[in-house]
């Protein structure tokens, strides 16, 4: 008798018919990395290009070490093997918000350690390295975690190592734990916080090596690193969403949606499902800053497509909202700039008021303009304007309903315009809905590859460098990248720290250029697509973000990463679950589902 029951039980944690698919997908595996069907770490021994910031001088002085030793020279690879390494015992830890495919980061470092060498997992992120907090990572938990999303594994927070209590702690752990390398997975703020620990570091024979993750794919480095990972997978994800949104608005003949994506301040994210889905109108808050745009300029361009599409019968559409517009405005930007001043330097007397008491502390500290701006927008904005920011000195720019704003402003505008135009609207924000997905095959390569690379620069003795992977066109290149080369001095906190500077969107850019060329005829009339959810097998699987294809010049949207499919051999190795297709997997449930 079929069991239906202790079928469905025997799916719960993380064993549904498509999780076990996942697991087998086999990931294409950089030649370099292979020999025969094993893989072998390889020797970063061919000097590249230096990386000189715009505050070098400033940097190198706050890097002595770093600096000194490796002169912030870009790490490529010859072609040899590294010397075999045994013993070692290497951290690896999440940092910041979550994103696809951090787990094959995770498998890739244990496939390259090998079994002669330890990997530790540090839970909960940067916390639990201050804490001590460790678990050692073997064989089986990678068989389980492979292609899946999240970071779950071990878990992640945002805490920034600072203080010399704070690095202490770090030290004993590494003592306790006789580390000889921390691998530190996260965004542009963690890998400042891998180049600091690994200054620190130093003298007690500890590397550290960053691995560049970030859905908000504002972690980029030219043609080094053309994408951080995980921006793939939410993208397509959020592509699936607004595509289904846009599908919907033709069909029902009513509603014009307002859709803010995550991304925090750049606006990669809103363009590239811009680019996949042509909606009416996306909004690119770099162009905002750079063409000096007021909110109520905004509004305006807005209402004025609205009422264009209407004059047409076309009472639909989708706007699509980055989710750092706000801060982009520059009038918005200086009010924001005056009360990251007012609420680092009166934390204490602000912490206790209600909004009404903030107004008023903020009506004696601010100036006139960014008071009277203030002033004018609703309460849901002034309250999420005056939320503590995070511990990184950011805006907490998810938590602002810029579409709501904006909608409710294009409402009054379209009215203003012309009466006659009938306005009917809904407002979304997806988010945390495109985090922690399964990783997309880009992003399941693409951090594996990392992993690999990582634990390469730790086994040829690096520190202070981010791993990365760029080529995506041409079968793959695996790079170090020095970190102090990318660090710059920025306001924060109310005053000036090296950080890794967000890469944001260049309104000169191909990606931009190609977006600004084809929006008119997006507005004008319905020419978006649907792109459907994103496929992990077959041919479809193999797209790469189009904003990084048009950004890089590839020749195709299509990847080539690694060779073909068919021939890679680690993730094979990687998983001993037995490799069934969703279609075999599916035909097996249904056949024990007769007996
Ligand atoms: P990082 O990758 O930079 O850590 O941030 C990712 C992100 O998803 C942003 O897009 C978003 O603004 C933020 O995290 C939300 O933060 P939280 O997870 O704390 O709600």
């Amino acid at each position: 008798m079929p069991d239906l029951k202790k079928e469905l039980i025997a799916m719960e944690s993380h064993r549904s018919l498509f999780e076990e698919a996942i697991r087998g997908l086999q990931t294409p595996v950089l030649p370099v990395f292979q020999k025969g069907s094993a893989l072998v770490p390889v020797a970063f021994d061919k000097v590249g290009e230096t990386l000189t910031g715009k505050d070098d001088a400033a940097v190198k002085a706050l890097f002595p070490r770093t600096t000194a030793a490796h002169g912030n020279k870009v790490l490529r690879i010859s072609g040899a093997n590294a010397k075999p390494m045994k013993g070692l015992r290497v951290a690896v830890l999440f940092s910041g918000g979550p994103a696809a495919g951090g787990h094959n980061v995770v498998t890739g470092l244990k496939a390259i350690l090998g079994k002669e060498n330890t990997l530790v997992g540090i839970k909960a992120g940067p916390k639990g390295l201050i804490e001590g907090k460790t678990m050692e990572i073997t064989e089986a938990d990678c068989r389980l975690i492979q292609n899946t999303g999240g970071f779950d594994f071990l878990g992640s927070d945002r805490t920034k190592i600072k203080t010399p209590e704070q690095f202490e702690a770090v030290r004993k752990t590494c003592r306790e734990q006789r580390l000889d390398a921390v691998v530190v997975v996260g965004g542009d703020d963690s890998n400042t916080n891998a180049a600091v620990l690994a200054e620190k570091l130093g003298p007690d024979g500890v590397r550290v090596i960053g691995v560049p993750k970030t859905i908000d794919g504002d972690l980029q480095v030219a043609s080094l690193l053309p994408i951080s990972f995980g921006f793939d997978t939410a993208t397509k994800i959020y592509a699936e969403m607004v595509g289904n949104i846009l599908q919907d608005t033709p069909s029902s003949r009513k509603y014009w949606h307002f859709i803010k994506l995550m991304g925090r301040a750049a606006s990669h994210v809103a363009l590239e499902v811009a680019l996949q889905t042509r909606p009416a109108l996306c909004l690119v808050s770099e162009e905002v800053a750079e063409r000096k745009y007021s909110l109520a300029d905004l509004v305006d361009q807005v209402a004025q497509v609205v009422v264009a599409r209407a004059k047409k019968g076309l009472q639909h559409g989708v706007v699509v909202i980055p989710e750092g517009l706000i801060e982009f405005i520059p009038e918005v930007n200086a009010l924001i700039a005056e009360l990251n001043e007012v609420l680092a330097h009166h934390e204490a007397e602000l912490g206790g008021m209600d909004l009404a008491g903030k107004r008023g502390f903020l009506a004696g500290h601010a100036s006139e303009a960014c008071g009277k701006l203030f002033a004018t927008l609703p309460e849901y904005i002034q309250e999420m304007l005056l939320l503590e920011r995070d511990s990184h000195g950011n805006l907490q720019v998810s938590l602002i309903p810029t579409e709501r704003l904006l909608m409710d402003m294009v409402k009054a505008r379209v009215k203003a315009i012309d009466p006659g135009v009938k306005f009917s609207s809904l407002n979304h924000f997806f988010g945390y809905e495109g985090r922690c997905g399964v990783p997309s095959l880009f992003d399941a390569a693409f951090c594996y590859n990392l992993g690999l690379t990582a634990g390469s620069l730790v086994l040829a003795g690096k520190s202070g460098y981010m791993a990365a992977v760029t080529g995506f066109d041409r079968g793959g290149e695996a790079l170090g990248i020095p970190l102090t080369g990318l660090i710059n001095l920025e306001r924060r906190h109310g005053q000036n720290e090296a950080v890794i500077e967000k890469a944001l969107v260049k309104t000169g850019s191909p990606a931009f250029r190609f977006f600004a060329e084809r929006r008119d005829s997006w507005a004008a009339s319905d020419l978006f697509t649907s792109p459907g959810p994103r496929q992990l097998w077959g041919e479809v699987s193999r797209q790469v973000p189009i904003s990084v294809a048009l950004n890089q010049g590839y020749g195709s949207i299509v990847m080539n990463l690694g060779g073909k499919l068919a021939k890679a051999t680690a993730a094979k190795k990687a998983s001993k679950t037995p490799k069934k297709s969703p279609k075999k997997a599916a035909k097996k449930a249904k056949k024990s589902k007769k007996k």
